[in-house]
């Protein structure tokens, strides 16, 4: 796989189709996601550089030092805050002061506040600032709105002392992404029940192939440990 069995989700890279790597440093993406858009001004490539980082990150000093950078220097980057509500278990609102986007909005950055799980907003608001920033008009911040449906970690099963069911199922049953995409396309006849379950079908067969792959693979030859790391 990507990691080559030493690594798991936290430490997916894959230069070959410009993903640079995520890591388990909060705001981490953001410092690497600004040198590459620096890069990529410097060599006049026309590409632009994405990152997306927890609301937790905007307690983090090198965001702020990257954005005011980004600011002057009119970098091609797209810093995306998905805001799920929680630092891990602790709401957004216990530990930022006062509105996520006037932080971007002091370096003179473009921002949008967006519904993340509003599919159709998404696509069309980074379309927008995408092409902006490629044609040089500098970096934007974007905050979108979600939900983490489940446990920090694998063992944060009994979630009540932070947050209730009620929100939970509320998230999941008026605010699902998919769901309302789904809705949507019905509405507008682009697809009907049949369609939809056969993607739904197709979608889950390329989860269940990749994950049989991932448990049919060799563990990586111990002479290997030293190899592909870095620090
Ligand atoms: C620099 C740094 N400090 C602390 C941590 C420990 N830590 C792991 S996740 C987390 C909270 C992150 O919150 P958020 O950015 O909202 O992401 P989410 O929990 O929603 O995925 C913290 C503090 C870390 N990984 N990196």
């Amino acid at each position: 796989g990507y990691c080559r069995g030493k690594g798991g989700s936290m430490h997916i890279a894959d230069q070959d189709t410009g993903n640079l790597g995520a890591n388990a440093i909060v705001a981490g993406s953001a410092g690497i996601a600004t040198g590459a858009a620096m890069s990529a001004k410097m060599r006049g490539s026309k590409q632009i550089a994405v990152c997306f980082f927890g609301e937790g990150a905007l307690g983090q000093g090198l965001l702020y030092e990257v954005m005011n950078m980004a600011s002057l220097w009119k970098l091609p980057i797209l810093y995306v805050c998905e805001n799920n509500q929680y630092n891990e278990y602790t709401h957004y609102r216990e530990t930022t002061a006062g509105d996520p986007v006037a932080r971007a909005q002091a370096f003179g950055i473009e921002t949008a506040s967006i519904d993340g799980q509003d599919v159709g907003v998404v696509y069309s608001t980074m379309l927008r600032l995408a092409e902006r920033a490629r044609h040089g008009e500098g970096p934007a911040f974007i905050i979108c709105d979600t939900y983490r449906y489940h446990g920090h970690h694998v063992g944060d099963i009994n979630r009540s002392y932070y947050r209730s069911k009620q929100e939970e199922e509320e998230w999941k049953s008026k605010r699902d992404p998919l769901k309302l995409v789904a809705g949507r396309l019905k509405g507008q006849k682009i697809a009907d029940e049949k369609a939809l379950a056969k993607i739904e079908k197709e979608i889950r067969l390329e989860i269940e192939t990749g994950v049989q792959f991932a448990l049919d693979a060799p563990y990586p030859d111990p002479s290997e440990v030293d190899l592909h790391v870095y620090a």
